[in-house]
């Protein structure tokens, strides 16, 4: 059996490594990062096992986006809130698991960052051993002090200064960026920790796949409608058809198209014009990765990072991935309105 590399270099090294070029990093938004590290640890142990430990299936309620929430979703949600909560870096939390902000108690100083998360993406995808994932937003409070408020997480994607995911695949793999480029860890089970393994990604600027659910194609707006049989192939001397891929769940797709090239597209529909995908704690986190690796994310016309949230869960279209590809179908989505 081949030693361990002993030489590995863990999400701590380079977090703190990084940081170093910030004189004036307090090394808390490092800590924070690793904190939430923790929590996809937890998280990844009790994914592997989903169906050794019987906490696959219904938790028997329905979350406030109206969905049956699986036993996974709330086991993630807790670990995320248990990793954050005691440690005096955050103000706030809020999750796609509960209807309001998530308070720090009060004996517990309130900290600097506001955290977002969607603790378990795609969760239904666990029944048949498809990847699901985790997604985080972070924020600087506005708020002074105390108790952090709604106004601390309902910012602009702009304002983040970190966004990841977690993807529980064939590997787990935590990919995060604090503004100064995208990198990916991989979690190595042998020694329990996140270890470099994508050193500043790049999204290819014109990618080899379309990730749409093509059911709802008749849902869709003709001008989507012209764009999606563009990455059909209907039409190559104005873009060339792609591979479909989709899986049905949001951080998968996305990191496909991340490493590989591609495009991801949730478009709003007639009945749900703002179609299913939220905003704050999906589209956003998710938006700051792709800007970062050189990509693009738009609701089809304008950047999802310039929208300022008005609700906690509010949805929003997303078209996200490669950059020319982005721009393919707000320019196609400009024209069916002209
Ligand atoms: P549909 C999973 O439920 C999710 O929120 C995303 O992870 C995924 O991209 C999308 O919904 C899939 O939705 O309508 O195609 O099943």
């Amino acid at each position: 059996m081949a030693f361990p590399n002993t030489s590995v270099i863990t999400i701590e090294r380079f977090i703190i490594e990084k940081e170093r070029s910030y004189p004036e990093a307090t090394g808390e938004l490092s800590n924070l990062l690793y904190d939430i590290a923790l929590g996809a640890k937890i998280i990844a142990s009790a994914v592997r096992r989903a169906g050794l430990i019987n906490i696959i299936g219904s938790a028997g309620a329905v979350n406030v986006q109206g969905e049956e929430q699986q036993q996974l979703d709330v086991f993630a949600n807790d670990a995320l809130k248990n990793s954050m909560s005691h440690t005096g870096r955050v103000c706030v939390m809020a999750s796609e698991e509960e209807e309001e902000v998530i308070p720090i108690a009060e004996e517990i100083p309130h900290g600097k960052y506001a955290v977002l998360f969607d603790p378990l993406d795609g969760s239904s995808n666990i029944d048949n051993n498809n990847p699901v994932g985790t997604i985080f937003s972070i924020y600087r409070r506005k708020s002074m002090e105390g108790h952090g408020t709604l106004d601390d997480v309902l910012q602009p994607g702009r304002s983040q200064v970190a966004a990841g995911y977690v993807m529980y695949g064939s590997s787990v793999m935590l990919v995060y960026t604090t503004g100064q480029g995208v990198h990916g860890f991989t979690l190595d089970p042998t020694i329990g920790e996140f270890c470099l393994s994508h050193r500043d990604i790049r999204m290819p600027e014109t990618g080899k796949y379309y990730s749409v659910n093509e059911s709802y194609f008749g849902r869709w707006s003709r001008a989507m409608q012209r764009a999606v049989r563009g990455f059909h192939g209907d039409w190559p001397d104005r873009i060339q058809g792609k591979n479909s891929r989709y899986i049905g769940a949001l951080v998968a797709d996305f990191h496909r198209n991340l490493v590989s090239g591609g495009v991801f597209l949730y478009p709003g529909e007639v009945a749900r014009p703002d179609g299913k995908l939220r905003l704050c704690y999906e589209a956003s986190p998710l938006a700051f990765i792709a800007e970062q690796a050189g990509g693009a994310a738009t609701d089809g016309q304008n950047p999802i990072l310039d929208i300022v949230p008005r609700k906690l869960h509010q949805r929003t279209p997303l078209v996200i991935g490669s950059k020319n590809d982005v721009e393919f179908v707000a320019q196609v989505l400009r024209e069916g309105s002209e």
